[in-house]
């Protein structure tokens, strides 16, 4: 494992609304001008099932790092990944990674997102305590269709919402086709949830299966069945979509 490298596409998600916590932090420490745009970024391996995300997912556990990227640009993730990208030519000095601030995750839940693919348009950012610091930038997009930790999570939080001090109405539950596969149908995650009777985010054993198998089964047997490619096999569609996502300048690789 130490020689490879992770090759993730990370995605421009534009804060539209602050939850209160994050509107009070953010004030009062006068570091990001108000006309400016801060983006959380999500880091993900699978572009092509972003036409499908419900929610934007951070640790309430981690401390985020908001960077300045130009005076009217900033970027929320992790401190370490925020190093990284520093070597990646993604701030305008290459090898320092600005930080202005810093903010608690559970300060960030209820906050409302751009998602630059999705049908939904705008999402709310939720709580998953299983995001690990030590990978990508601490931000997952939701993508319950199809990524069986994320549809765990969104029922976990559905069905005890006061437990993990959120908003029910945050937790975006109608899910949509992106993907069909011949064994799984449209609803990949939910059928492996189902298949594998996997009742929490903490049954990590049968996630670890699940996960494999929805991303197998996904990308070799998929066809996308959302968006402008669909009808075209995942295999074909995915370099296709992320090259969209990077034209459009809404997302950047990062690697680690
Ligand atoms: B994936 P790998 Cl639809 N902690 O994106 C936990 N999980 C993280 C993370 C972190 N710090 N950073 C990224 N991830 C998730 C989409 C997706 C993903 C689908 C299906 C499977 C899937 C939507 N969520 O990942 O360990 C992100 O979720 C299955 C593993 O670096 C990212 O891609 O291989 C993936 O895990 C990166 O995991």
């Amino acid at each position: 494992e130490g020689v490879l490298v992770q090759e993730y596409l990370a995605l421009k998600c534009k804060v539209v609304r602050w939850s209160e916590r994050a509107k009070e932090a953010i004030s009062s420490s006068g570091k990001i001008p108000t006309d400016a745009d801060v983006f959380m970024i999500p880091a993900t391996l699978r572009p092509e099932t972003m036409y499908g995300q419900t929610n934007l997912f951070v640790s309430p556990g981690i401390s985020y790092g908001i960077f300045k990227v130009s005076d009217t640009a900033f970027y929320l993730a992790t401190s370490r990944s925020a190093r990284n990208m520093a070597f990646q030519g993604i701030f305008p000095e290459w090898g320092s990674a600005p930080k202005v601030m810093e903010i608690r995750g559970s300060d960030l839940l209820g906050s409302v997102v751009q998602t630059p693919l999705s049908a939904k348009g705008t999402v709310y950012v939720l709580p998953m305590d299983t995001i690990k610091e030590t990978k990508g930038t601490g931000v997952v997009t939701s993508v319950p269709s199809d990524s069986p930790d994320d549809y765990a999570m969104t029922l976990e939080l559905s069905k005890k919402a006061a437990f993990y001090g959120i908003d029910p109405q945050w937790v975006c539950r109608d899910m949509l086709p992106i993907i069909d596969t011949p064994e799984y149908g449209s609803m990949i995650a939910p059928a492996l949830i189902k298949k594998l009777k996997i009742n929490s985010p903490k049954d990590e054993r049968q996630l670890q299966e699940a996960k494999e198998l929805a991303y197998k089964t996904g990308f070799y047997q998929g066809t996308m069945a959302h968006g402008p490619f669909a009808g075209t096999p995942v295999q074909e569609a995915k370099p296709r979509i992320r090259q969209q996502l990077l034209d459009s300048g809404d997302a950047f690789v990062y690697c680690e």
